[in-house]
């Protein structure tokens, strides 16, 4: 079931891709189901933790309307991404970020690894852990200031407000090369 929706998305993703230049703009699906939320609306805070490669919890569940507060923290030794979306918007995803590996722009590890050795590879000088939006090297890692997903770096912890707006089919996932199909994505589950 899951590899024939997998297909379909895939061709779909295709599709949406094709005509278009690297890098794409920002993804703007994710207007479908839900907004970037406010502090002030928060209700709830889900902790989420990721390791080499898999989610400690697999299924997450939300009502529309709520605004949470997901607090990520990486457990791992390799970059992972938290990212809410449908199976077409990660397959999407999926193959932009393959993009970014393949140019250098990220790595492993590092989702700045172009940035070097300066102070954003020192731990506990994650200037990215203050906010997502707060610092990108610009060019494509711009892409992760979308409000519906968050890369973290190994052992960082960062948050990410969104507001649920109405009930959709999603996933939370993350696309670096691999991951996905290793496991590393879980189901979003609409309560009343
Ligand atoms: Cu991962």
């Amino acid at each position: 079931m899951r590899l024939v929706t997998s297909v379909a998305a895939a061709a779909l993703a295709l599709l949406a891709v094709a005509g278009q230049t690297w890098p794409a703009a920002a993804d703007q699906s994710y207007q479908e189901f839900g907004t970037l939320g406010r502090a002030q609306d928060v209700k709830r805070t889900i902790d989420i933790v990721m390791r080499d490669n898999s989610y400690q919890t697999q299924r997450i569940q939300v009502r529309a309307g709520e605004t949470i507060r997901f607090r990520v923290r990486n457990a791992g030794e390799l970059l992972h991404e938290f990212n809410i979306g449908t199976a077409a918007m990660h397959q999407q995803h999926q193959r932009e970020m393959r993009a970014m590996f393949e140019s250098g722009m990220m790595s492993a590890t590092r989702k700045d690894a172009m940035a070097g050795m300066d102070h954003s590879s020192m731990p506990g000088m994650n200037h990215g852990a203050m906010g997502h939006g707060g610092m990108n090297h610009g060019g494509a890692a711009m892409r992760h200031d979308d409000p519906n997903a968050v890369l973290v770096n190994p052992g960082q912890t960062e948050e990410m407000i969104f507001k649920f707006t109405k009930a959709a089919e999603l996933e939370f996932a993350c696309n670096v090369p691999g991951h996905y199909e290793s496991g590393m994505v879980g189901n979003v589950v609409f309560s009343r």
